[in-house]
Parts: C-alpha cells; structure tokens; sequence
C-alpha cells in the first residue's frame, strides 16, 4: 500500500465506518487458514443461539499457532502501522464465524459495548474488527452489508433495532422486518478470499444469507486502542472526550445513548423496506 492510498483507507474508515485492503493474505497461508477453520470446526458443534452467526467458535492465538501467526501476519500489522493505526492491539484471540450452505442473513447490529463512555464521540475508531473473509464473498453467499456513516450518525434504525447478540437479536424471528430489511443507504461489501475488511465496532452492519452451496467462512479478530487522541488527529477534540474523566466508572452497554445523535439535524424518517 503506498503512503497516499493508506491516508485514503484512514479517512474512509474515520468517514463511513469501514475500509477494505485487497489480497492481504498469501495465497499459502489462505489456505492453510482454510484447512485449519475446516478442522476446527469439525470439532465444534453449533448452539442453535448462534443460528445467524453460524457456527461461531473462538479460538485463543495462546492455543492455535495458526492462529497467533494471524494475529501476528506482518502485512495487516504494516497496514494498520501505515494507516496510523499502529497502535491497535489484537484482543489476543479470533472468532471464526462461518455460513453454510442455505443459512440465514445476520441481523443488523452494531458490536460498540461503552456507549455510557464519552469516548463513544470519538470522530477516530476505538475498537475495530479485522476480517479476514476466507472465499470471495457476494450477494449470493452472505456478504457483508455497511450503512456508511452509522457510527457517528444516529438514524432511524438504531431507534428501531433488537439489541445485539445475546441481548436480544439472537432470539428473533428468520423474517423479522426491521433487523433483516434492506436500508436503502446499505453497501454490499463484496471481496475476494484472503482479504481484509476493517470495520468500527459502532458502524451498522449485517450480512447477507447464504444461497449458495458452499460455506463462507470468516475469522474476526477484535482490536482496540488506549483512550487517547490519535497522532494522525489533527481536527478538533469533541468537548466530551477533552473533559472525559479517565477514572470514571462507564457501566459498559450495547445501547446507543444521547452520545449518538443525529448530526444531519434531520428528522430521520423510517426508511427501512422489508426484503
Ligand atoms: O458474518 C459477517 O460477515 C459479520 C459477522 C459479524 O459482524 C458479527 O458476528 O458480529
Ligand atoms: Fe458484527
């Protein structure tokens, strides 16, 4: 990546929420990544729970030199140094979260877990995932889907959305309206096996069921920053974070608060359309 595409991909993630770097995996090590989410999952026997996520099985980089090669693989490292966000630190462990064959969309959600803390208003990300999608993904075999703009902009369906995951989407129905429609400000994020799709874990996102009859296999590996402004920051702190008391007590929470508001100043009306 030149120096002038990595400041293009910062900006993308600070302005819509996520970016994509192409073909950041050999293609040997794709494959032994593949071998290796195979055999994991062999061993593995889904929750109903997680029907939306497919199968979802977390894997420690301490227990799987595959996996810590991973978390250790120079070029996203080289990416994320290039970027400005070199200081981003891997959670020390993947989810590999897969779709098989006639599996169901992923509802929409966003995996921001402190929006009680002021750093919610931060314009840099704080936490963002790193997938390293496995196959090319498409419309047809569950690719995923990004409202650009969501984490830093409320719209009507945050007002609308079943909490995520174990606080409530796990447990709806395969033809709930809102958490399955399509959005008409939605970018299918098609890529090819061994990419790298960077996403902020506030940013609206789904993923599209799989039609195909091939699995679509993902590993996520989480990532997060201290709570400081950024070297590359150079715009204006918001008065939140500058007054942030670094020793408050933020009861963590996945409900967007009056942290997130609508910055458009327009009234969002619902836009959500019903596949
Ligand atoms: O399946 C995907 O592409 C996205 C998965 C995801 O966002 C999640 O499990 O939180
Ligand atoms: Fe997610």
């Amino acid at each position: 990546m030149t120096p002038e595409v990595a400041i293009r991909k910062r900006e993308q993630m600070l302005r819509d929420g996520y970016c994509v770097i192409d073909d950041i995996l050999t293609e040997d090590f794709l494959q032994e990544l593949q071998d290796e989410s195979e055999r994991v999952i062999k061993d593995h026997k889904p929750l109903p729970d997680f029907k939306y996520q497919g199968q979802h099985v977390d894997l420690k980089g301490s227990d799987n030199e595959i996996i810590q090669r991973l978390l250790e693989w120079k070029p996203s490292r080289n990416a994320l140094e290039q970027m400005g966000f070199g200081d981003f630190k891997s959670v020390g462990a993947v989810i590999i979260l897969t779709k098989d064959p006639g599996e169901p969309a992923l509802y929409w959600h966003q995996d921001w877990m402190r929006w009680n803390d002021p750093i919610t208003c931060a314009p840099w990300p704080q936490t963002i995932f790193l997938n390293y999608y496995l196959q090319d993904t498409t419309i047809e075999n569950g690719c995923l889907k990004v409202i650009p703009g969501t984490h830093h902009k409320r719209i009507a369906l945050h007002d609308q959305m079943v909490p995520a995951h174990e606080q409530g989407a796990r447990f709806i129905d395969e033809d709930h309206p809102v958490m399955f429609g399509d959005h008409p400000d939605q970018v299918d994020v098609c890529v090819s096996a061994g990419s790298l799709v960077l996403g902020d874990a506030r940013v609206l996102h789904a993923a599209r069921r799989n039609q195909t009859s091939q699995r679509r296999t993902l590993i996520l590996a989480w990532h997060t920053r201290p709570n400081t402004v950024p070297g590359y920051w150079k715009g204006v702190i918001p008065e939140v974070i500058a007054n942030r008391d670094p020793d408050g007590q933020y009861p963590g929470s996945r409900i967007p608060c009056e942290y997130l508001t609508d910055i458009s100043g327009e009234a969002d009306p619902p836009r959500i359309q019903s596949l």
